[in-house]
């Protein structure tokens, strides 16, 4: 079994954060671990987590010093795992909208071919439940927008990924500075950009039922702009 990590960033998830390590613990492959990246959550997410890793030998967490985004947390994150022997590098929310069961079929979509396998809403047997028909309209209209414009991807926004090692090491991480929902668009167009080979496999997503989203205008208003700026780079061959 190839070792996997899973990264896990938190924001205020009290509620869910030992529930989901839990989880991940009963689907996780041999050797497989948990990074929890807490950006030092004022509901005190961070020493729950500090308290599972130290009860939990495959948990391990990454404090970061304040809230700077979901993106900038993801690449401290994936930094961490590549840093140590991870070969498949996951990525979850901790709110339960993506569920732990299906981290062993989108490690499966790795292990027959794919690069990186996205968990999506908008193919064939994904979907979504409970969510208002604006949160809809908001999701549908990203893909359809990032789909147009960019790449031929069905559900390009979303959080729940299993990327090989390879593929985060040569997408220049360092290099993202996206820090709200087009940090996924931003590392999937990389890797297709790369040559590599990246398959959807369908999912249902569930809205939260503990906690608060950390969606914000900010973060729409940085993917209307950050798109066709995208394509705007890959065209002048920066990207
Ligand atoms: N470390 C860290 N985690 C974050 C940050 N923003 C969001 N998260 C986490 O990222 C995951 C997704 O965030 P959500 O609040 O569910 O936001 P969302 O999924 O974009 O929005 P909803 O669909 O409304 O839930 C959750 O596990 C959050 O706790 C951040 O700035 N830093
Ligand atoms: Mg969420």
């Amino acid at each position: 079994m190839p070792h996997a990590v899973v990264c896990l960033p938190t924001y205020n998830e009290r509620e869910n954060l030992e529930r989901m390590v839990r989880a991940l613990g009963d689907v996780l492959p041999e050797g497989g671990s948990v990074l929890v990246i807490d950006d030092d959550s004022p509901d005190g997410t961070g020493e729950i987590a500090d308290r599972l890793a130290a009860e939990l030998p495959w948990v391990d967490v990454l404090h970061r010093p304040g809230k700077q985004g979901l993106g900038r947390a993801y690449v401290d994150g994936f930094r961490h795992a590549l840093a140590g022997e991870a070969e498949l590098v996951l990525e979850i929310d901790c709110d339960f909208s993506h569920d732990p069961a299906d981290v062993p079929r989108l490690i499966a979509a790795v292990e027959e071919g794919a690069d990186l396998a996205l968990g999506s809403r908008y193919v064939a047997g994904g979907g979504t439940a409970n969510w208002g028909l604006m949160r809809r309209l908001l999701s549908r209209g990203a893909s359809i927008y990032t789909r147009v414009l960019l790449m031929p991807v069905h559900d390009a926004t979303g959080g729940f990924k299993c990327f090989r090692r390879r593929v985060l090491e040569s997408i220049e991480l360092e290099t993202i500075d996206a820090a709200g929902y087009v940090f996924q668009i931003e590392t999937t167009f990389r890797a297709l950009r790369g040559g590599f080979r990246v398959v959807e496999v369908p999912i249902r997503f569930v809205d939260r039922e503990a906690g608060q989203s950390k969606m914000s205008r900010a973060i729409v208003l940085e993917a209307i702009w950050k798109v066709p700026w995208l394509r705007l780079r890959a065209l002048l061959g920066r990207l």
